[in-house]
């Protein structure tokens, strides 16, 4: 009944490809299911990849016509910001996603705003789904948090178990919260590449790096199969993470 769609950051081709394999159908409202499924985009729609405005406007058709759900990630969250007027630094993707925007014609350029905003303003932070069998959060969710919104819920589900530490090139250390994870419900997250799909514990990382060069992943629920295009950008492999799977 679900199709839950890893992080798209631009790549909008691999997602239009993406969603006829999965078998939608496409109309002025972005895309719809014969089969009465419906795709969950997991957040992450823009910056860094070729194509974000696109990418933003179809995924807003489609969620706003209830063919579909969307949950917000930390880009997502600064492009509001930046929609919003407010004194955000243009950087890590963002530019390219600004770039788009500015090179449109003043009508078109409100047009994608309002339907981003909206888009945003009607997301919950993280979706539960399948009475609470499972969920659909851009970074993770720890079961504690499942059914509460705190800040610090905010800021875990958007940029996913952080640390105050630093590592070498300046990003803060993320933790291994899948490696803990204890709840019944499924946890469908992305935000942090990697190069196949992460089962762990009832949760599943399908962030498989499309603007890095990867591939744009589905999955599929209750089925729990996967589908991937490969991405059309070319390979940046420092950019997935690994996991050390004997350290927590
Ligand atoms: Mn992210």
């Amino acid at each position: 009944m679900y199709d839950f769609i890893g992080d798209v950051h631009g790549c909008y081709d691999e997602m239009h490809e993406l969603l006829l394999l999965l078998g939608y159908s496409r109309s002025n409202d972005g895309v719809w299911s014969q089969r009465d499924r419906k795709p969950v985009f997991l957040g992450d729609l823009t910056d860094r990849g070729p194509a974000s405005l696109q990418a933003v406007e179809d995924v807003a058709a489609t969620v706003l016509s209830g063919n579909g759900k969307y949950v917000p990630g930390n880009h997502c969250d600064k492009l509001y910001r930046f929609f919003l007027g407010r004194n955000i630094q243009i950087k890590h993707g963002l530019e390219t996603t600004v770039a788009e925007w500015e090179q449109l014609s003043s009508s078109h350029r409100s047009v994608i705003k309002d339907q981003f905003m909206q888009l945003f303003e009607q997301a919950p932070l993280y979706h539960a789904l399948d009475e609470g069998r499972v969920y659909a959060a851009h970074a993770g969710l720890r079961r504690i948090d499942q059914g509460h919104v705190s800040k610090q819920i905010r800021t875990f589900v958007l940029y996913g178990d952080i640390t105050e530490k630093k590592d070498e090139t300046g990003f803060p250390v993320r933790r291994d919260w899948a490696k803990v994870y204890d709840g019944s419900a499924w946890v469908i997250y992305g935000h942090t590449p990697v190069r196949t799909t992460r089962m762990l514990n009832r949760t599943a990382n399908i962030d498989t790096g499309c603007v890095f060069g990867g591939a744009l992943t589905a999955l599929s629920y209750p089925e729990m199969t996967t589908t991937a295009v490969h991405s059309r950008q070319p390979f940046q492999p420092e950019k997935f993470h690994t996991f050390s799977e004997e350290s927590t």
